[in-house]
């Protein structure tokens, strides 16, 4: 025993390769939460009056991060929600998303946009369950998507009455009717929210 800790002990020490600091991390050798990049965004969000009420929460949702260093939008994409409402989005080590609280948009496909604001971004991989905020409001059906329901809007899902058009298809089962009607019908006039 003593004879092995005295062949180790002989042994070069071993060099310690220095990490290159990441900007803005300050002091070398600190690790400063501020230099974490986030790898993955795990989300949910609920489309409203879904027929059945659950289970049934697909959308195509634009996720958009509005970081508060910059005051700017630092991150956007598309991607499709599952039936559960869960969206998983895998980012760009080259993202822009800086650490710390910033502002999050969504808006579904046929759906205005909704603002959570303070959302931490703080770990690489994040999971946020937006639900508790309630549900993504229905009814922007014209191509535009313009964020606004009007009687463009009205007029487009009419001419889908009777199909199973993804977009206009608003209560999620499978088929445009007056059902679909009613809810965008319900939301008349109303504009998604802006940071
Ligand atoms: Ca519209
Ligand atoms: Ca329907």
């Amino acid at each position: 025993m003593i004879f092995f800790v005295f062949v180790f002990s002989l042994l070069p020490e071993k060099e310690t390769t220095k990490q290159p600091t990441p900007e803005g991390s300050g002091v070398e050798g600190i690790s400063v939460s501020a230099s974490i990049k986030i790898q993955e965004i795990a989300f949910k969000v609920y489309p409203e009056k879904r027929i059945p009420k659950s289970g049934n929460w697909d959308t195509i949702a634009d996720f958009n991060v509005y970081c508060k260093k910059t005051g700017k939008k630092c991150f956007s994409d598309t991607i499709s929600t599952n039936n559960e409402g869960i969206g998983i989005l895998t980012l760009n080590p080259g993202n822009k998303i800086t650490s710390g609280n910033n502002s999050v948009i969504i808006k579904g496909i046929s759906h205005l946009s909704k603002v959570y604001p303070n959302v931490p971004f703080i770990r690489m991989y994040e999971n946020y369950d937006f639900t508790v905020f309630g549900d993504l409001l229905a009814g922007d059906t014209h191509p535009s998507y313009d964020d606004f329901i009007n009687s463009l809007d009205i007029s487009t899902l009419i001419n889908n009455l009777n199909s199973n058009d993804y977009v206009s298809d608003l209560n999620g089962d499978s088929f445009v009717n007056s059902l679909d009607l009613s809810i965008q019908v319900y939301n008349i006039s109303r504009t998604g929210e802006k940071v």
